[in-house]
């Protein structure tokens, strides 16, 4: 049977192997992997050379924040047009951002209004999480069980933000819903109080500048949630996703949860590699493009963000992409000075997560190519076992590792029947990447609607130049070939790693607890 595409002698990264074959692609899905398919092409179809290339899973960043009004206001300088094209540039297939609620709507007029937004202008697929920021009895009685069957089967809950954060009474509510449903939690895990209090303690001492942003964001302060947030999950016996972890603390609860047999599980971004505290620290209001929460750490905790990467305490690394312009549409808004508390939070990143990572996890030697891929999409291979601590070869001395297996963004989120691997049958998502291309960062060269990037000037070695989404030729020799609105949504399916473990404390089992049943009951699914 012929093919319409072929990827000739390129290393491929599939589901269980690194090897160098051909990708035959039909119908816009992967048909065979083999020798010598170039010969069975179809009339009309092509063969691309990829010999000396990487030919490897499209990425999947299931963290970015995408044509989204913030609480504050604030709406990101991109739109689903030039962030799905900036992703593409950067071996991204699919993203998953958030239809995001505030306080009073109904969820099921925001997820409508993100299909408005989406629809017409995304160029690679797209599912969406939903941000509950009202965990009222309307949303989470009838309209969030009802989405969760319709495909959005994960959903962002906040511990901080005045105007988005859900009380430990609510996350309780929140996470017992999740557990009933199937549905995957992620949880942006900073105490509010601490947060509150040292903010105003250093406005009202006149510390109003970018760097006190990360004051404010102490590092004890994500710590604390994050075992909070924990804590609340084994209560209720149900899986977390632990999003955008910046501090070794956070990390190491994480890390901690998971070798007492909890699925909790973390996600972390270049920006906790890359970034640090002192970046708020430059001249003027140029502090201000460094400012997110949490906010860049510094080298100990880098080297803790990849000692996560390396023995699996996270399993997805996503851009965390809120791209706010430094001018009076996004981080000077409140003036050329402003204070600290009124900068929209967030940084670009969705085209460059992909390289920053090759270049810096792959090409050190951190990471080898599968764990990239793992980190990036996913991979299905049998889930190797990874060494408890340290930063050694990913692969290296494996130990006994305590249930949840290694997972990837794919699988979290239920998408792993069509996206993130190289295997038959699977949505023909491919990145050809090659693996020498030296590029410096330049916002010159972006394809997002910013007007800087807090890379500039890094130099990275590897770069995406063959970009394909259910085998439609998305990027090719620096141009992109696809029309607006031709990204498809993809409706999530319920993801096995939400599953609980079925082991209850002492309080919540009626077997122990004199009878009081208080475990929400797992629906079928
Ligand atoms: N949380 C995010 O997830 N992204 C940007 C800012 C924030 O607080
Ligand atoms: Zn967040
Ligand atoms: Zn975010």
């Amino acid at each position: 049977m012929a093919y319409d595409m072929v990827i000739r002698g390129g290393t491929v990264v599939t589901a269980s192997d690194v090897s160098r074959c051909d990708v035959g692609v039909r119908g816009g899905r992967i048909a065979a992997l083999g020798e010598n398919l170039a010969a069975e092409v179809a009339d009309g179809g092509r063969v691309v050379d990829a010999a000396g290339k990487l030919v490897l899973p499209g990425g999947i960043d299931s963290h970015c924040h995408i044509e989204q009004l913030s609480a504050s206001g604030f709406m990101t300088a991109d739109d689903f047009w030039s962030a799905t094209v900036s992703a593409a540039f950067g071996g991204t297939t699919t993203v998953i951002p958030f239809a995001a609620q505030h306080r009073g709507q109904s969820l099921r007029e925001v997820v409508e209004e993100y299909h408005a937004r989406a629809g017409p202008k995304a160029v690679i697929d797209y599912a969406f999480h939903l941000i509950i920021s009202d965990a009222n009895q309307q949303v989470l009685g009838q309209e969030l069980p009802g989405l969760i069957r319709d495909g959005y089967t994960s959903f962002k809950v906040y511990m901080t933000y005045e105007l988005l954060r859900l009380d430990d009474y609510s996350l309780l509510n929140v996470l017992a819903l999740a557990r009933r449903e199937g549905a995957m939690v992620m949880v942006h895990a900073e105490n509010y109080e601490m947060i509150r209090w040292l903010t105003d303690r250093l406005l009202d001492a006149g510390n109003y500048q970018a760097k006190y942003h990360a004051i404010s964001h102490a590092a004890l302060a994500e710590g604390e949630a994050t075992g909070r947030v924990i804590t609340l999950s084994e209560l209720m016996d149900v899986p977390i996703l632990v999003v955008h972890v910046s501090t070794e603390r956070a990390a190491v609860a994480i890390r901690n949860a998971r070798d007492r047999g909890l699925r909790i599980y973390g996600e972390t971004c270049p920006q906790y590699f890359f970034l640090t505290a002192d970046d708020l620290d430059r001249p003027g209001a140029e502090g201000t493009k460094f400012c997110c929460s949490p906010p860049p750490r510094d080298g100990a905790d880098h080297e803790a963000m990849w000692r996560g990467v390396v023995n699996d305490t996270f399993q997805v690394v996503s851009s965390d992409h809120a791209p706010y312009r430094f001018d009076s549409s996004g981080k000077l808004a409140h003036g050329t000075d402003p204070d600290f508390k009124h900068v929209a939070n967030g940084i670009p990143g969705i085209e460059v997560r992909l390289p920053l990572l090759f270049s810096e996890g792959v090409g050190t030697g951190r990471i080898d190519l599968q764990r990239f891929v793992e980190l990036s999409s996913t991979n299905e291979a049998p889930p190797p076992l990874r060494p408890r601590e340290g930063a050694g070869p990913a692969r290296a001395a494996p130990q006994p590792f305590a249930d949840p297996p290694p997972t990837t963004a794919a699988r979290l989120y239920g998408l792993e029947d069509r996206k993130g691997s190289i295997k038959i049958g699977a949505d023909a998502d491919l990145a050809i990447w090659d693996p020498d291309l030296e590029v410096t960062i330049s916002i010159d060269m972006l394809h997002d609607n910013m007007d800087y990037t807090p890379y500039e000037g890094r130099r990275v070695k590897g770069w995406p130049v063959f970009v394909t989404s259910r085998g439609r030729v998305v990027v090719e020799d620096g141009e992109l070939k696809v029309e607006r609105g031709s990204g498809e949504f993809l409706p999530c399916a319920l993801p096995r790693l939400a599953e609980p473990l079925g082991k209850s404390v002492r309080e919540m089992d009626p077997a122990r607890n004199f009878g009081a049943p208080l475990m929400p009951a797992r629906e079928a699914s």
